[in-house]
């Protein structure tokens, strides 16, 4: 039999805190290393849960393994995402605490995975009853649905998450799933319109082609080659070997319809996808006079018939712009250049715009509908997977956007974890070695402050008149940058909007509102509306008790196996793991206040049960004697008991399961006795 000794030496520690060199990055690195070939892709730091994505399918997610996970203790069976799922299942139910599991780590790391995983485990673990299975059912197809219409394969992952998403799963105070929510992050629309070299499109315009059946597409006016659309074709990547877009469109059809879109819905919204796909096509010839005209009447039969609007109004509005000038309305002729941009906007902000619809919708279907149940009341676990960090050769306005959002979470992380505990022990007036830590709030205040952030400094390009470029951007902020005013601005002419407004697509007439065209007030731009978001998700997130899962990539090939320790410890450098695992060893793996910690154990002790009446610190210190807590294992601060090892709390834990069991026996038999 192998020792103890050697299995560590083969396979790690589990939990970093162990690391005999805590300190050491080459430690932590060679730690990762061993499990990684191991096949052991989670690892602890202390409740925190590093997970590296194996690019194979590991036999780690069976019902089997979701049992081993049930109920158990967080540090007693090995690490692993259901026993984070399980164990912020579990404090919601018994502390009444909603919660949230935050996933982060860079592009194809496994952040979108790792939240399928979580959500599988509550479908699967969670009581049910008939009502519960519907929305188990629905929870777990709203995944593909939205994958289908918001990820896309980038140079960085086959199935990138090109929008943010946090999801609320609500819960019954039997602790049954009844109901969830979705909000949504800025989607990159502009994927819609042009992919770089080696990308794709989303995914559904290739499932539509290759998966949709013969009829279906002859009504949409769609041939079997993606080859033929230019929305599609930019990227010249139509095929990738890890997708089969056949075989995910059925799936998707099947789970549209799981999640209760009538036939009607999907007849319309693949209509809509047809459309985009025609408008793409849409081709411009030009005047002497330099003003644009439409050569391709075809596509604009089709996109009339589909989008259900008047062919020659949608083709004026293609080719001009609609001025309104002192009260009178005049059409100006727009030239190539313009016409076709103004095409591409429209498709954006069609698809945009229904993809917000899909969320209301898969929204309408999960939320809870009995009446005798007010979903106020709901204990909630909320689920953040956003786009993860990313760096191209080319980097645009999305880029951007994306890793904003992760300097954002990553402030949360600190804000929450570093900072908080550490400002914890000096209120508590626990005696404490402070560790230093990058704090990356200046790299948030960079973008987003009042006035002089890069946010507001683009916003005042956008509204200022006259000569405002990128350039003049660019010259303010000194760095390079490419259309993201345009991008800021997410202008769509008049007349196309009005045209939209008219259409008899009745997914279209909820995307366009009429009230859109007489509000004078100039719309935020889309960075803004993006800071104002992240601001509501980070005030979401900060109510809620978090988890945190932090994704590693191995290697930027997508290939099982291969640890390219150069890219891992950037990593575990930029996602602060070293100075996260300094605290928690420095730190006391456990807290609770007085009256929670007295109200919990006090049956285990004579002389703090039933009652305790003297003051509550000396309650807890008579308790934990009581116990034979040693005076290395814990430290009593000003209203909080705090426990250095999850052992210690753990012994307590089983002693209350054993009391329980002893008092349950002894009613039992007392019950008997009556009998
Ligand atoms: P991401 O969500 O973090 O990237 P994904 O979750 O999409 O990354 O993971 C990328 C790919 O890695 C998946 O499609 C799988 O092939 C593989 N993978 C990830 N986790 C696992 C796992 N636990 N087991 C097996 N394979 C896995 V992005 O959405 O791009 O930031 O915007
Ligand atoms: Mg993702």
């Amino acid at each position: 039999m192998e020792s103890a000794l050697t299995a560590r030496d083969r396979v790690g520690v589990q939990d970093f805190v162990l690391l005999e060199n805590y300190t050491s990055e080459v430690a932590f690195i060679e730690n990762l290393r061993k499990r990684f070939k191991e096949n052991l892709i989670y690892t602890y730091i202390g409740s925190v849960l590093v997970s590296m994505n194996p690019y194979k399918d590991l036999e780690i997610y069976t019902k089997q393994h979701m049992e081993r996970y049930r109920g158990v203790n967080f540090y007693e069976v090995s690490p692993h995402i259901y026993a984070v799922a399980d164990n912020a299942y579990r404090s919601m139910r018994t502390e009444r605490r909603d919660q949230c599991i935050l996933i982060s780590g860079e592009s194809g790391a496994g952040k979108t995975e790792a939240s399928k995983k979580v959500l599988q485990y509550y479908a699967i673990t969670c009581p049910a009853s008939e009502h519960v299975q519907t929305v188990k059912d629905r929870l777990l197809q709203s995944n593909p649905v939205l994958e289908a219409f918001g990820n896309a394969k980038t140079l960085r992952n086959d199935n990138s998450s090109r929008f943010g998403k946090y999801m609320d799963i609500q819960f019954d105070f039997k602790g049954a799933p009844v109901g969830g929510h979705i909000i949504n992050y800025l989607l990159e629309k502009s994927r819609v319109v042009h992919q770089s070299h080696g990308e794709r499109n989303f995914h559904i315009f290739y499932q539509l082609i290759e998966g949709g059946e013969e009829d279906l597409l002859r009504r949409l006016g769609l041939e079997k080659n993606p080859q033929q659309y230019q929305y599609l074709v930019k990227g010249n990547c139509p095929k990738v070997s890890s997708i089969n877009d056949r075989n995910d469109w059925k799936i998707v059809r099947k789970a549209l319809s799981i999640i209760g879109f009538t036939d009607d819905e999907v007849e319309e919204l693949l209509n809509i996808i047809a459309s985009v796909l025609h408008l793409g096509n849409v081709q411009y010839g030009g005047e002497d006079s330099g003003s644009a005209y439409i050569t391709t009447e075809t596509q604009i039969k089709y996109l009339a018939r589909l989008l259900g609007v008047d062919g020659t109004v949608l083709k004026e509005a293609l080719t001009h712009k609609k001025i309104i000038a002192k009260g009178e309305e005049l059409m100006s002729p727009l030239n190539q250049e313009q016409a076709a941009s103004a095409r591409d906007a429209l498709s954006k902000a069609i698809y945009g715009r229904t993809f917000t619809w899909l969320v209301n919708k898969i929204n309408d279907s999960l939320a809870f509908k009995d009446d005798s149940f007010n979903s106020k009341n709901a204990s909630v676990i909320g689920l953040l997977d956003i786009y993860g960090f990313e760096v191209f050769q080319n980097n645009s306005f999305e880029q951007f956007c994306i890793n904003y959002c992760n300097e954002k979470l990553q402030q949360l992380f600190i804000e929450l974890t570093l900072k908080s505990e550490q400002e914890e022990y000096e209120a508590e007036g626990i005696t404490w070695e402070p560790v230093q830590y990058f704090n990356n709030k200046i790299i948030c205040d960079l973008v987003e402050e009042k006035f002089k952030g890069i946010i507001s400094i683009l916003d005042e390009e956008c509204l200022r008149p006259g000569d405002a470029s990128d350039i003049t951007f660019l010259e303010k902020l000194e760095d390079t940058v490419g259309g993201f005013l345009d991008k800021n601005n997410d202008l769509l002419f008049r007349n196309l909007k009005e045209a939209m407004c008219m259409s008899e697509n009745k997914i279209l007439t909820q995307c366009f509102d009429r009230e859109e065209l007489t509000d004078k007030k100039r719309p935020e731009t889309a960075a803004t509306q993006f800071k104002n978001s992240l601001a509501k998700l980070m005030e979401i997130l900060m109510s809620k008790e978090p988890s945190y899962v932090r994704c590693i990539k191995p290697n930027d090939a997508k290939q099982a196996g291969r640890f390219d320790e150069v890219l891992i410890r950037h990593q575990v450098k930029y996602l602060g793991l070293m100075e996260n695992l300094r605290v928690r060893r420095a730190g006391f793996a456990y807290r609770r206040r007085y009256e929670t910690f007295l109200q919990r154990y006090k049956s285990l002790c004579p002389d703090t049960w039933p009652n305790w009446d003297g003051r509550l610190v000396d309650g807890v210190s008579t308790l934990v004697k009581h116990l034979g807590y040693k005076p290395e294992e814990y430290k009593l601060g000003r209203t909080k008991i705090f426990i250095r090892f999850p052992k210690t709390l753990f012994a307590t834990e089983d002693a209350l399961e054993v009391r329980k069991h002893s008092l349950a026996t002894q009613l039992q038999s007392s019950w008997k006795g009556y009998s």
